[in-house]
């Protein structure tokens, strides 16, 4: 049963400073990619790129209850999650548009950010890839004992790979401290959940065959996201135990920029039917709902983020191409 949004916000009331900065960060997200989607049409981005829009509460309640020294990783749709770790808009827009100031140097691409003076490492694009190098994270932070926390995304096509069922033995096995987050949008690719998976419910999976805590929560509700978030980060800094939070959320746009919205695996009825719970609508009602912000105060910050993003981006786009003679460097650690 999904934690409901009025539960979640009996547990922890949130000061007007900190509910404007979520709001902030979400909308950060929001407009930085639909920015990247224009550069993507307009030929300006190659390769891969998946957006994250309509997913942004949970990687933003995941920043909101873990400490700037715990460690994030997750898939290749990670724009969100590296914005929100605190990288700079312009890194990751320059990585994008493949310039030298780019975030991985222009080697990695939107499927690859990486940014370890925030704490993120990755970006990776193998479905499941990172789920093993996250509980190898949180394995070297018990083996150092120094209290950090790893939260690991995937999406949940990725909980049917079987570096996700070795990882959780292992993480259960020893006590790692460890949050195992699936975004779970409902979709890989074209293919839904229950077309792929024989147990729907994702949580019952890891807690019946790992003995992991496991969790089910609305994703698009940052109140019910970070009730989770808190109790996991909990549980593993006291516990040292990993927790499994199934994130139902619903990705509004199609699984890359070079998929359609709905195409025939979902209806475009679905989609707009989602989109009434737009993550950001809820943020704003609840700020309407306990005063904290007046409409014109909201509208002057959205228009000084979309001001900071587009700078950002304009500064990227000017930047220096990669030198050919760099191609090589950074292959190896010397
Ligand atoms: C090992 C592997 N198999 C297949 C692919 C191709 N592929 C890319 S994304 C994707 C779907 C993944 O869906 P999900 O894990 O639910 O994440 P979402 O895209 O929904 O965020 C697939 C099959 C891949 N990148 N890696």
């Amino acid at each position: 049963m999904a934690a409901s949004a009025a539960a979640a916000k009996t547990v922890q009331k949130f000061s007007k400073e900190e509910i404007i900065q979520v709001y902030r960060e979400m909308h950060l997200i929001r407009r930085f990619e639909e920015r990247m989607a224009q550069l993507y049409q307009q030929g300006k981005i190659g390769g891969f790129c998946h957006l994250y829009i309509g997913q942004e509460a949970v990687a933003v309640a995941a920043e909101h209850a873990i400490a700037k020294d715990d460690y994030m990783i997750t898939s290749y749709r990670d724009h969100g999650h590296v914005l929100v770790r605190g990288a700079d808009p312009e890194k990751i827009a320059a990585e994008l548009v493949a310039k030298e100031g780019g975030i991985a140097k222009a080697k990695g691409g939107s499927m690859h950010l990486f940014d370890i003076e925030h704490n993120f490492y990755g970006g990776h694009g193998i479905v499941g890839g990172q789920i093993p190098v996250g509980t190898g994270m949180a394995f070297a932070s018990k083996y150092r004992g120094d209290g950090r926390v790893t939260v690991c995304f995937f999406g949940e096509a990725a909980m049917n790979q079987g570096t996700f069922h070795e990882s959780l033995n292992m993480a259960s096995l020893w006590g790692l401290p460890i949050i195992y987050v699936c975004e779970n949008n409902r979709y890989g690719m074209g293919t839904a959940l229950e077309r792929a998976s024989a147990v729907k419910e994702l949580s019952k999976r890891t807690a019946g065959a790992y003995h992991i805590e496991g969790v089910a929560a609305d994703g698009m509700d940052f109140f019910a996201m970070h009730k989770c978030f808190s109790d996991a980060v909990e549980r593993a800094r006291k516990e040292s135990r990993p927790t499994f939070i199934d994130a139902q959320t619903y990705r509004f746009r199609g699984h890359s920029m070079s998929d359609p919205v709905h195409s025939h695996y979902r209806t475009k009825e679905e989609v707009k039917d989602m989109q009434k719970r737009d993550p950001i609508k809820i943020v704003l009602q609840y700020i309407d709902d306990n005063l904290l912000a007046s409409q014109s105060e909201i509208d002057n910050l959205t228009e000084k983020i979309d001001e900071e993003i587009n700078e950002s981006i304009a500064r990227a786009l000017n930047q220096p191409d990669p030198k050919a003679e760099t191609l090589y460097d950074d292959v190896y650690v010397e």
